[in-house]
């Protein structure tokens, strides 16, 4: 089963004629002789449409910020803010010796009608007050939604005055959920804030330990950060910090000393990767620990870069030792799973990470796309080769940075480090776009209406997304993963979660439970038709 033009046609048919010519440029039949083929992305959803899209408040808070465990963090707004970005995103967190991990906690000033007549300063700085006697946080974040930016509460200015009352940091993110056009400008957000306040303020000034890395862009969900320690503590990694799942303050302040960053989401961390090559002269790679090859190739790739013969040897050991491990494993549910068809749409990375988990299984991706993602992550950036040419960046400004000397001594040459980019595929960061095959559809910011067209067509056997469009194909008779927080299950990443993986969606498609829901398409006419006759 494709899509072809003429369907595609169809669909958009639907619309009104301005919504049809906007709607027909975020959606694209994969054809290599056409290749480069643009996508246009990180564009405003137009009003009226379903999306699955968040705010800039959800990527600042909800995603970057929101999983450093020793912070407190703020939420400046109506309870519901806070409320609906706690917890559900299934972000793990170990509690250390000293007690400070406080993801559990839920804290917002609760703004009421008062406040925003009257303004929520004075509430903010109570909480504050509040917060550092309860708690004793290593750090204070505030993050501002919608109507505190509409009233003009100063944060920064609460922020500042808070500092200097309780000694501790206390930062003031200005993320109203109205800045740019998804979360994506959240996570631009949390950036400059997490540079300019966060790292390099630890003591640190080298290394502590041969092959020290960050690891960026990962976040926990499930427990898969702690599935990649596991490996790369294994082969002989020393992993600093972690951008942020069950990450800290207290790490992320030495993340400049590392010798290498580590890009798992590129989406909501590439502005830190980027400044930290320029201030720090630290080189990036991109990975990708979903799937068994994508983590296989990530760990080669690691080698390759540090060039060391003893941890390209480890390397392989570790990988051959795992493989024959879980790859019996796998061949019993491939027994299933082969064949099989899937969607798999979601945020701003795992539509295209998750291909390659399904690909293990022998599973084809007929469709996938990104809610939020920018052009760069579909088209690749040796096609784009910088970001600013997305609606966000014009909105956020840059942080301003400067090359510190001091660190750029202990690394190797940026010419270096260019060439050996060269020399490693997946250092050179290639889009969703590149690795689909022709006839497939990828699709931006896909709608509910879409959704179910595009469901009629392909009939996939799985669909993989979030919560907002999950219960569509479920009623239509597909089981339906969410790719965001895993359901109840995780972790999906590296060699183990792989496994776990395997067994969550073999046991959805031998659910019996599916063959008593009938599709739409096959069952008695809908109500529409009934009142027509
Ligand atoms: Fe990166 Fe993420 Fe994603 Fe993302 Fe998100 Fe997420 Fe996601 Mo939900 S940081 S872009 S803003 S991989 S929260 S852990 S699952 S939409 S694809
Ligand atoms: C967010 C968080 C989210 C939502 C998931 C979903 C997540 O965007 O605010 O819509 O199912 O992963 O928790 O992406």
């Amino acid at each position: 089963m494709s899509v072809t033009e003429k369907d595609l046609e169809r669909i958009l048919e639907a619309y009104p004629a301005k919504v049809k010519r906007n709607r027909k440029k975020h959606i694209l039949i994969k054809d290599s002789s056409q290749e480069p083929q643009e996508i246009e992305a990180n564009t405003r959803t137009i009003p009226g449409i379903i999306t699955n899209r968040g705010c800039a408040y959800a990527g600042c808070k909800g995603v970057v910020l929101g999983p450093l465990k020793d912070i407190v963090h703020i939420t400046h707004g109506p309870v519901g803010c806070g409320y609906y970005s706690w917890l559900t995103r299934r972000n793990k967190a170990k509690t250390p010796p000293d007690g400070k991990n406080y993801l559990a906690y839920c804290v917002t000033t609760d703004m009421q009608e008062k406040d925003i007549v009257f303004g929520g300063e004075k509430k903010l700085a109570q909480v504050i007050d509040e917060v550092v006697e309860i708690f004793k946080p290593n750090a204070i974040t505030i993050s501002a939604t919608c109507p505190v930016g509409l009233i003009g509460d100063d944060i920064q200015a609460v922020a500042k005055a808070a500092q200097e009352k309780h000694g501790i940091p206390v930062m003031g993110f200005n993320c109203e959920g109205y800045r740019g056009v998804s979360q994506s400008a959240g996570h631009h957000i949390a950036n400059n804030g997490l540079l300019e306040w966060v790292v390099g303020k630890g003591e640190m000034t080298a290394a502590p330990a041969k092959y020290s890395i960050n690891i960026l862009g990962e976040y926990n969900i499930g427990g898969d950060s702690w599935e990649i320690h596991r490996i790369l503590e294994e082969i002989g990694y020393h992993v600093i910090a972690v951008a942020s799942g069950d990450g800290s303050y207290e790490d992320l302040k030495n993340a400049h000393v590392a010798d290498l960053n580590l890009v798992q989401c590129h989406r909501s961390i590439n502005y830190i990767a980027e400044m930290l090559e320029i201030k720090y002269g630290t080189p990036w790679l991109k990975v990708n620990f979903i799937g068994v090859e994508a983590t296989c190739q990530s760990l080669r790739d690691m080698a390759q870069y540090f060039g060391d013969e003893e941890l390209i040897k480890k390397t392989e050991e570790v990988i051959a030792k795992e493989l024959a491990r879980i790859e019996p494993i796998l061949e019993q549910y491939r027994k299933i799973c082969k064949g099989k068809t899937a969607f798999c749409f979601v945020g701003g990375s795992r539509g295209h990470h998750y291909q390659k988990l399904f690909e293990d299984l022998g599973i084809e991706t007929v469709l996938a796309g990104y809610e939020f993602a920018h052009r760069d992550d579909y088209e690749g950036r040796q096609v784009i080769p910088h970001i600013k040419v997305d609606a966000d960046s014009k909105n956020i400004p840059e942080l301003h940075v400067e090359p510190d000397p001091k660190f750029f001594k202990l690394r190797i040459s940026p010419e270096k480090a260019e060439e050996l980019k060269k020399k490693i595929p997946l250092s050179y960061y290639a889009g969703m776009n590149v690795d689909m095959k022709d006839g497939h559809v990828i699709i931006d910011d896909m709608n509910h209406f879409e959704t179910e067209e595009f469901i009629r067509i392909l009939k996939p056997d799985i669909f993989a997304s979030g919560i907002k469009d999950k219960y569509i194909p479920h009623k239509m008779g597909i089981p339906s993963k969410q790719l965001h927080n895993y359901d109840y299950s995780g972790p999906y990443a590296g060699f183990n979660g792989a496994v776990k993986f395997a067994q969550d969606v073999t046991a959805m498609f031998t659910n019996p439970a599916w063959n008593f829901i009938a599709p739409p398409w096959k069952g008695k006419p809908l109500l529409e038709g009934q009142l027509q006759k």
